[in-house]
């Protein structure tokens, strides 16, 4: 089915458009009083993430309500590492644990990888079709997965972490290891990506949401290698890559075969476009807290954004948004974006 609105497979592919789409980063979730109230009636967040007809009922929220140019599979980047092998569970205003995690050899050979992870997701897969008939061709639908770091951290670490200090002693001590994980997390996220393609989305996004913990050296020798074999292997949507905190790898992100380059908020917009050079969609990078303004602060803090981007660009924040954030905050945002009809 044709897409009434495709701005963002538009810019994402680098024609010149009348204004950047705009959507958010975490923009299904605890924010819309919708989806708490979804949420409050299952046993968790599980059953939710499971259930294809909820998974799309979630997704099509922010589009209702919201009127973001585009709709992100609700889903989350754990279902890799489960689908391998590593169960995790979602604990209550703590957040993901994973019971077992990764130690030695034995246990990064036993894990499943590549198509024998990826079809494991079939209810993923089946969020997607449902929502792709649902959504009926309104706004594009994203499907995203982990980049292969961040994965590691998870599945190291054992849940979140503020330093990823494990997932780092891994790397130091185990180096032979951590590439022989990252290898099969890579076929694992490639595999997926093709099958949610398969199923309909339209575009999709790499989140290496712990990108910064890592050294530049340790980045390129770490996470990117596999980033670019991702986007080599990955054909026939546009991909987005947004890695947090990689300040350091913008001129590297030039050269990996993706088509939109995410920014987190420490970047200025001018200067990351004069280091990315002028081939890639830039997105981003509003300060997520920014939202917690007044409706004019946002207004202003919006149009100084669109204007100092100056085209090329989708708009969003620099990270997911925050649970707490006023939605009016959030609708003046997306409001600011498409009012703004942009001097080309
Ligand atoms: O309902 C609940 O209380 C559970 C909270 C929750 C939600 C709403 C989790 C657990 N995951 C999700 C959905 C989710 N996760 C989506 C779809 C919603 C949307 O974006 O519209 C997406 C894209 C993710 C991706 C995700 N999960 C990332 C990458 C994005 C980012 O923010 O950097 C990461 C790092 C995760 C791990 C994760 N899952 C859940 C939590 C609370 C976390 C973070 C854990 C930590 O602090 O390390």
């Amino acid at each position: 089915m044709s897409l009434q609105n495709d701005l963002l497979i538009r810019t994402a592919r680098g024609e010149e458009v009348q204004r950047p789409p705009v959507w958010l980063m975490r923009q299904a979730g605890r924010i819309l009083p919708q989806y708490r109230a979804i949420r409050a009636r299952l046993s968790g967040f599980k059953e939710l993430v499971s259930t294809p007809s909820l998974a799309a009922e979630v997704t099509i929220q922010p589009v209702d309500e919201l009127d973001v140019d585009a709709a992100i599979i609700f889903s989350d980047i754990l279902v890799i590492p489960e689908a391998m092998g590593l169960d995790y569970e979602l604990i209550e205003k703590v957040g993901p644990r994973f019971p077992e995690t990764i130690r030695s050899a034995a246990q990064v050979e036993e894990l499943i990888e590549g198509n024998d992870a990826a079809e494991r997701l079939t209810y993923v897969y089946d969020a997607v079709r449902l929502t792709k008939k649902e959504l009926a061709g309104r706004v594009p639908l994203i499907g995203f997965s982990g980049a292969p770091w961040t994965l590691l951290c998870y599945m190291v670490e054992g849940g979140g972490s503020k330093t990823f200090s494990k997932a780092k002693r891994f790397l130091y001590q185990e180096p032979v290891l951590a590439h022989q994980l990252l290898e099969k997390i890579t076929t694992s996220v490639i595999a997926y990506l093709k099958l949610k393609i398969q199923a309909g989305v339209d575009i999709v996004q790499i989140f290496d949401s712990w990108a910064g913990v890592l050294t530049p050296v340790q980045y390129q020798t770490f996470a990117l290698p596999y980033i670019r074999r991702i986007c080599e292997e990955v054909q026939s949507v546009p991909k987005i890559v947004f890695a947090k905190g990689a300040w350091h790898a913008l001129e590297e992100f030039a050269d990996v075969p993706c088509d939109v380059v995410g920014l987190d908020w420490t970047h200025d917009p001018t200067e990351a476009r004069e280091r990315v050079g002028p081939d890639k969609v830039l997105q981003g990078n509003l300060d997520p807290c920014q939202l917690y303004a007044n409706v004019e602060d946002i207004e202003r803090a919006v149009q100084e954004m669109l204007t100092s981007f100056a085209g090329r660009h989708i708009a969003n924040l620099g990270h997911g948004v925050y649970p707490d954030t006023p939605l009016e905050g959030v609708k003046a945002f997306v409001r600011t974006v498409k009012e703004m009809e942009l001097i080309l």
